[in-house]
Parts: C-alpha cells; structure tokens; sequence
C-alpha cells in the first residue's frame, strides 16, 4: 500500500515504535492530491431553544427567506436591536460535547459498532463540527492557536476544544465594536430567515443565542470514521438540492469591500474560513451580507461551497483545499497513534500555536475531564 501524505508526515517524525510526539504543520508537507471525504451524511438533528434546552427535534430549523432581488440593497439595518431586543447566552457555562452527546445517547441503538473491532459506536471519531474547522484551517493560521482534549472510549475518540488563554483574555477584553459586530451577524439571520417554508421575516422580534438547530453528519476521511454536529443558520426550501445537508444555508456576514486588494484579501484569510465550515458537513451555499459603514447591508452575494476552490487557485499566494484535508486526515492519524488507552477519565491534551508543530500532555482525572458521568453510564448499560 501506498503512504499517503499523511502517513508519511507521521513516519518522518517516528523512532521505532513509539509513537510520534509532535506533528508539522507547514503547508508544503501536505501538498498532495485531495484525499478521499465521502459525502456527508445527515443522520439526525436537535435543538436548542430560547433557554437552550436540549429537543430531540428540528422545532429550531429556520427556512431561508431572502429578499425580493429586485433592487441590490436590501435595506437592512443590522444595528436595530441591540440594545433592547438581544438575549445573550452565557458565555461562563462550558457545553463542551454535552448536547451532541445527549443525541448520541439517544440514538446509541442507530450507531451501533462492530463487536470484533471493540467499537461500541460504529465511528472512530465524535466531535463539533467547529472544531475540525479549526483543525482545516490550521496550516494557514497566522494568529490564533488551540487546544483539543481527546478521550478514548469504549473504541470511539471524543475530540472536545479547551479555551486557550489568549482567547480567554481575548474574550474577557472584547471590545463594544467587536461585541456589536457578533449582534449584527446574528441580526443578519433573522432578516434573512423565517418560521415556516413559506413565511416572512419579522426583524421586530428579540434575538436570542441561545437558540440553535444542529445537524448531525456521518462521513468519512481518509481512513478515519466521523460524526460530527454543526450548527445550522436556515434550509432552503426551494434549494436546487432538495435533501439535508446540501439545502441549508450558512448565513455570514463582512464589510463591504471597495477595491481587488480587498476582495484577494478577504479570500485569502476569511474565506478559508467559510470553506472549511460549510464543506465538512456538506452544506452546498453560503450567503453573505455586506456591511456598510452604518451598519446597513449593502449587498449580498451567494457563494457555492463546491465552486470555492476555483476562486482562490489563480492567486498563488492562497490556501489550498486539499492542504486543509491532508492536514486533518495527517493530525486524526497522528491522534489515533497517540491515544490508545480506552479511559474516559484520561484526556490527551493536543496543543497548537502558530508558528509551532502540534504536541500534547496527558491528564488523568483532571479539570480537562470531559465526558460527563451520566454518558458514560448510559453507554455501559
Ligand atoms: O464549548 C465550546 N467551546 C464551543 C461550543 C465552541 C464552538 C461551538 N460551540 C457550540 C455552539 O454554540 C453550537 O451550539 O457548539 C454548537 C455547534 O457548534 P459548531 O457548529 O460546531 O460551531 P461553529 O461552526 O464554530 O459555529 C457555528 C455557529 C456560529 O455561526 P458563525 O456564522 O458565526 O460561524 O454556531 C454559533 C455561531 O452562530 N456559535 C456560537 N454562538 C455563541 N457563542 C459560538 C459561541 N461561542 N460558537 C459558535
Ligand atoms: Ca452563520
């Protein structure tokens, strides 16, 4: 058999038998051809609601409701609300996997795994789709870096993300633009969505955070099983790709932009971003809002997930989708090797910073514990 990029990145790194114990981030090392991601696949969804109670339902899926494309400006003031009609959900509660894991016990009977294998679940991985996003993104990131606690547990790996310090305090020292910023993308949603498939937006009613619609996708890269979750903005109810997940909708929003500087500007660092969020769960289109100045949207643009790719390869200087992929498919092996104590009180702690390669420390029964007592009671049962 072949190495795959991936394999090899791990080969160069390994003595002997042991395992590996850093892996390279540099974007050459993974310039290889894409490697293999079957299409995502939903297999379940849930909700939250305005007190962020887990449904076993899709009660929050919204429907994509845009405009009339009449005239270019829509005339949306994304400010509206702030002050008087933002609920917001608290930032101090740590969810980790809590809500996916809800779903997965639930449905344990639907992923049932292969005995001989010693895999209760029948996937090698379960995580937020946010954070592989972070993972994709990785080889081209300049500024932030993270962190990504992994347990082993009855032959599945629970990948859940730890807040570094610098985003803590990043966090913590968020500025009021910045924090008016986030309102207004979460603004730009309920402009752009209704209730029903053929209803209309009503931009007078509160926005809440703590609402949200989750699908839950099963797919495969590389030689690695996953099972992820994502939030989702809206499915379009007269997408030309009638079935989940292609006929959501990831609403985002970015300042208006003036000149080809800009425009390359925003490819290269932003859109790297929308990319990997919307293609590893196989949501098909991405409509932006742009902002202008006064916080009213001056324009919307549709962009095809699948049609990215050709934007950005005349630009020499850009990323490249299938670096993205390698790297996730190379740091999932390198976390395979490395985590093979079935324990779900032991996390390995896989640490990133720019400019570095990926390590990791070990912890037992410690702050970064992470699944909680009544999953692993409801899986030994
Ligand atoms: O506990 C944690 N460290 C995290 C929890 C980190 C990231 C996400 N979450 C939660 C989310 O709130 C959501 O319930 O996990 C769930 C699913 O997340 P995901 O889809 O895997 O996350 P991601 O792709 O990063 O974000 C999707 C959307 C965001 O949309 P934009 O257009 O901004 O990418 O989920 C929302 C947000 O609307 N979202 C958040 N909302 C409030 N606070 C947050 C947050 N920290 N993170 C994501
Ligand atoms: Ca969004």
């Amino acid at each position: 058999e072949k190495d795959t990029p991936e394999d090899r990145a791990v080969k160069s790194q390994k003595s002997n038998a042991k395992p590996p114990l850093t892996l390279p981030v540099t974007p050459s090392r993974y310039d290889a051809p894409f490697p293999f991601y079957r299409r995502p696949a939903e297999v379940g969804r849930f909700s939250l609601d305005s007190q962020r109670r887990y449904h076993g339902s899709a009660q929050q899926l919204r429907y994509y409701a845009p405009p009339p494309m009449e005239g270019p400006v829509p005339g949306f003031d994304l400010r509206d609300g702030y002050l008087d009609r933002y609920v917001q959900r608290s930032e101090n509660v740590r969810e980790g996997l809590d809500h996916l894991l809800q779903w997965v016990a639930q449905n344990r009977k639907q992923l049932q795994g292969a005995e001989e294998k010693g895999q209760l679940l029948n996937t090698d991985f379960v995580t937020w789709r946010g954070h592989l996003t972070k993972v994709l993104t990785t080889p081209y990131e300049k500024q932030d870096g993270w962190l990504l606690a992994v347990s082993l547990f009855r032959g599945t790996l629970y990948v859940s993300e730890f807040e570094t310090e610098s985003a803590k305090r990043q966090r913590e020292q968020r500025s009021e633009l910045l924090k008016e910023l986030t309102y207004m993308g979460y603004k730009f949603e309920q402009y752009m969505c209704a209730d029903t498939p053929d209803g209309i937006p009503d931009p007078t009613r509160v926005v809440n955070t703590n609402e949200g619609f989750c699908t839950v996708i099963r797919t495969r890269l590389g030689t690695h099983s996953l099972l992820f979750s994502g939030e989702v903005d809206c499915t379009d109810p007269r997408s030309p790709w009638p079935d989940p997940p292609s006929c959501y909708v990831e609403l985002k929003t970015s300042k208006v932009m003036h000149s080809p500087a800009q425009r390359r500007s925003f490819y290269r660092h932003k859109m790297i971003k929308w990319w990997a969020q919307s293609f590893l769960p196989g949501v098909s289109r991405i409509v932006a809002g742009y902002r202008g100045p006064d916080g009213s949207v001056v324009e919307l643009e549709t962009f095809e997930t699948m049609k990215i790719f050709q934007l950005i390869r005349e630009d020499p200087g850009c990323w490249k989708p299938a670096v993205c992929m390698n790297f996730c498919a190379a740091f999932l092996s390198f976390v395979k090797k490395v985590v093979t104590e079935d324990n779900p009180k032991l996390v390995h702690l896989f640490a990133w910073e720019p400019g570095h390669p990926v390590s990791f420390s070990v912890h037992h029964d410690s702050e970064y514990t992470f699944l909680p007592d009544w999953y692993v009671e409801a899986l030994s049962s």
